[in-house]
């Protein structure tokens, strides 16, 4: 399959390297074109990749058949919108990123566009990415045209195991909102890793009740029990990770607080919902994000 992987992060140099090994056309696109990027996997079993993959070329692109997307939330919009009028109409966009609301701001478009939510973890280490714990990858469709995409689950899942096809893939993407709502903020607030989060039992059940309201109002079905006990689930099994806004703060870049509490605000007040909590933990990262955007600005 003739492919291209926008972003060369952590999770997208964990595609691309499970992509080519797997025999597909691979390429990446980098927001600053250069004839290649370093690819260098460390494997949870300790087997490195290592090679010089092909980036930015237009005709590459132009048939592609899948558009990967690995960037930040809040960089889909603008680096998607850019290459859009470049793919073909049989070329699929799967958007695999933290929060959700990025769909809403692409044009109208004509293409199948699907959304992920990925467990798979993998951080920058020196010059590496360590693929720290293998996971698993929900994908389905967000535009209508996505629902005949379903036989692309079996290709990624070939290439990075699991990843399973949902026809509905909302109440997926809600349940990883949820984890996102309660471990990234926190872990960014107290400054710890996801696991000392169970010292905060009152904060983690609060964020879940606020979450399931705007969720149950949303037409799921939810618990706010059973989403308690998937937020612990994870924090559990994720216990040793220093979260993606945690390495954020502390790399003074850019949160995806907009696209997880952020999202769910904004469903909230669209339904007339107050949500205390979650507007105080959405105050206080932005204002953290704001104070070092002021100085670098
Ligand atoms: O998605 C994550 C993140 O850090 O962004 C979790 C699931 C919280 C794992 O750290």
């Amino acid at each position: 399959m003739k492919i291209t992987v926008l972003g060369c992060g952590a999770l997208g140099q964990l595609w691309l390297s499970a992509l080519y090994q797997q025999g597909h056309d691979v390429q990446g696109w980098i927001r600053i074109p250069q004839p290649f990027c370093a690819v260098n996997v460390i494997s949870p079993e300790g087997v490195a990749f290592n090679r010089n993959m092909p980036t930015n070329d237009p005709e590459h692109l132009a048939q592609s058949e899948l558009l990967l997307v690995t960037l930040k939330a809040w960089q889909v919009s603008s680096a998607v919108s850019a290459l859009m009028p470049m793919l073909n109409d049989n070329c699929t966009i799967l958007l695999l990123h933290n929060g959700m609301g990025t769909v809403d701001e692409l044009p109208a478009n004509r293409l199948a566009i699907l959304q992920g939510a990925t467990t798979h973890a993998a951080r920058h280490e020196g010059n590496a990415i360590m693929h720290v714990a293998s996971g698993m990858t929900h994908i389905g469709p967000v535009t209508p045209r996505g629902a005949a995409h379903s036989a692309l689950a079996d290709t990624l899942h070939h290439a990075l195991p699991d990843v399973a096809w949902h026809d509905n893939i909302r109440p997926s993407l809600w349940n990883k909102l949820a984890v996102n709502c309660v471990i990234n903020p926190l872990t960014a607030l107290h400054e710890c890793t996801n696991g000392d989060l169970i010292a905060f039992p009152d904060q983690i059940e609060q964020i879940c009740l606020e979450v399931a309201q705007v969720m149950a109002i949303e037409g799921y079905e939810i618990h706010s029990e059973s989403l308690l006990s998937f937020v612990y689930q994870v924090i559990d099994t994720t216990a040793a990770n220093h979260s993606s806004m945690l390495q954020d703060i502390r790399h003074q870049r850019h949160t995806e607080i907009d696209y997880i509490t952020g999202y769910v605000l904004r469903r909230g007040r669209k339904h007339g919902l107050s949500l205390p909590v979650n507007t105080r933990i959405f105050e206080q990262i932005k204002r953290k994000e704001n104070d070092y955007e002021r100085i670098s600005s």
